[in-house]
């Protein structure tokens, strides 16, 4: 009798075994061919037009490609988890790019974990783009019907969702072994913590997937324009012991995270008045860190991004800066007179009404942008009150520019960008004008 029973015992545990460990996708469930097939680059056209990356680079790939296993450990949560949605929307994406995001998100992740497949179709010029995907297991697929932005459109994927964690990605990501289980595990345990993994590059011209450096922090210049900083030594010293530690980040770079969705509407989801790109982030970063929450990036989790230089879609009323302005003007407090000092175009952008998001933050009980700088970015250089101006030297449409020359002291001209960075000139009361 005994040993009957242990017979049927063991098939039990090994299907078990096989559905939380084995992540099986089924490549005959979908055509990759047909549908990548429907919209590749022609002879003689620019590889780079639609995309602003090389679209035949990316057209040339499985959509089930192996990357190297990225991590410096190999760290794997063994807690029980909650389930999430994923959440990725797309506007005009590359079809090869968009299908191997979401391949790499079935393949990579245990599928207990993933509830589900948001995707929202930002008014791409094509509806199939997204409407063909929804045949792929566990990918619903929800299309604006005008041009919304990202913004908008990941709190439409956010309020759909059915998992009680969300995970947002841009559409042309590529997840790595295990991605998923740290930053769940890091929410599980405190749903006030947003977590980011590391962000690694999949190269724009020929598509191969490079680790990114664990040592990096997101930040900003008083120009509001994300940057990566690297960890002071010091912090690097004390992560020795440690290097699978999260790093409390003061910005995250904005597309990859995950947030409990409770607290995702508790916090205020996103300003649903900002347009089209950028912005978000900072906005993002600010009101978790001055509201009681965390920003970390998790160093076991590793997600490959495309990185490009310019943006490949338009921008329909609206630009980037009138969202960095309306950041800043909820979140900043005086602090936000560096902002103008460093880009003074921005002081120019009509940037509407703010009225509900400042009730908002009071509602929250959210910290002043004093308390910000101090305790989580003590590494920004506050200008002092012996910096008599701020701004640029401009000599006709040339500006003095340090051209990243930091070192040795040497500088140049470059035409003016008015975006701050390299061209900011601080005026001190006692000394020279420094760069
Ligand atoms: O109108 C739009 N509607 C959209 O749905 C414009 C864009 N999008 C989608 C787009 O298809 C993509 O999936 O939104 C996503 C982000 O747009 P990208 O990929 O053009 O942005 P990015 O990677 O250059 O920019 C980074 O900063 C943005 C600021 O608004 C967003 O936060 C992006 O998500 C963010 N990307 C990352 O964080 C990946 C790492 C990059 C870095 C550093
Ligand atoms: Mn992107």
């Amino acid at each position: 009798m005994r040993s009957k029973s242990r017979m049927t015992l063991f098939p039990i545990k090994f299907v078990l075994f096989l559905h939380n460990y084995l992540y099986v996708f089924n490549k005959t469930d979908f055509d990759q061919d047909l549908y990548v097939g429907a919209t590749v680059v022609r002879p003689g056209q620019d590889p780079y037009a639609r995309n602003k990356f090389n679209q035949v680079e990316s057209d040339k790939l499985r959509m089930d490609r192996a990357v190297s296993d990225t991590r410096h450990d190999q760290y794997v949560s063994t807690s029980d988890l909650p389930a999430s949605s994923v959440v990725i929307t797309f506007h005009n994406e590359a079809r090869s790019a968009l299908l191997r995001t979401v391949v790499s998100v079935l393949k990579k992740s245990p599928p207990h974990l993933v509830k589900e497949i948001i995707l929202v179709d930002d008014y791409s010029d094509n509806p199939e783009d997204g409407a063909l995907l929804g045949k792929i297991e566990k990918v619903r697929v929800l299309r604006n019907d005008r041009r919304e932005g990202l913004m908008r459109s990941r709190v439409r994927g956010a309020d759909a969702a059915m998992a009680p964690v969300l995970t947002f990605l841009d559409s042309h990501c590529e997840c790595n072994d295990h991605w998923l289980e740290p930053l769940l595990e890091r929410v599980a345990e405190d749903k006030t913590r947003v977590v980011s993994p590391i962000i690694d590059v999949i190269n724009m011209d020929n598509f191969q997937y490079v680790g990114a450096s664990a040592d990096l922090k997101g930040g900003f210049d008083w120009n509001l324009v994300f940057k990566w900083d690297y960890m002071t030594l010091e912090q690097r010293r004390a992560r020795q012991g440690n290097p699978i530690a999260p790093i409390k980040t003061p910005m995250i770079a904005g597309g990859l995270f995950v947030m409990d969705k409770e607290y995702f509407e508790q916090l205020g989801k996103y300003d649903m008045m900002m347009d089209v790109w950028g912005g978000e982030n900072l906005e993002i970063s600010f009101r978790v860190w001055q509201c009681g929450g965390n920003l970390e990036i998790i160093p076991c989790s590793r997600v490959g991004h495309v990185f490009r230089k310019q943006h490949p879609y338009t921008f329909p009323g609206g630009s980037g800066t009138v969202n960095t302005r309306r950041a800043a003007e909820v979140w900043m407090d005086e602090y936000k007179n560096f902002y103008y000092a460093a880009v003074p175009s921005a002081r120019n952008v009509p940037y509407g009404n703010i009225q509900s998001r400042l009730e908002m933050k009071k509602r929250l009980g959210c910290k002043p942008f004093k308390w910000y700088l101090e305790n989580v970015y003590p590494e920004l250089r506050v200008p002092d009150h012996q910096d008599i101006a701020f701004g640029a030297l401009q000599q006709g449409g040339n500006c003095l520019d340090t051209l990243g020359h930091f070192a040795d002291g040497v500088v140049g001209v470059y035409e003016c960008h008015n975006a701050g960075g390299n061209q900011v000139v601080l005026l001190r009361q006692h000394t020279q004008v420094s760069l």
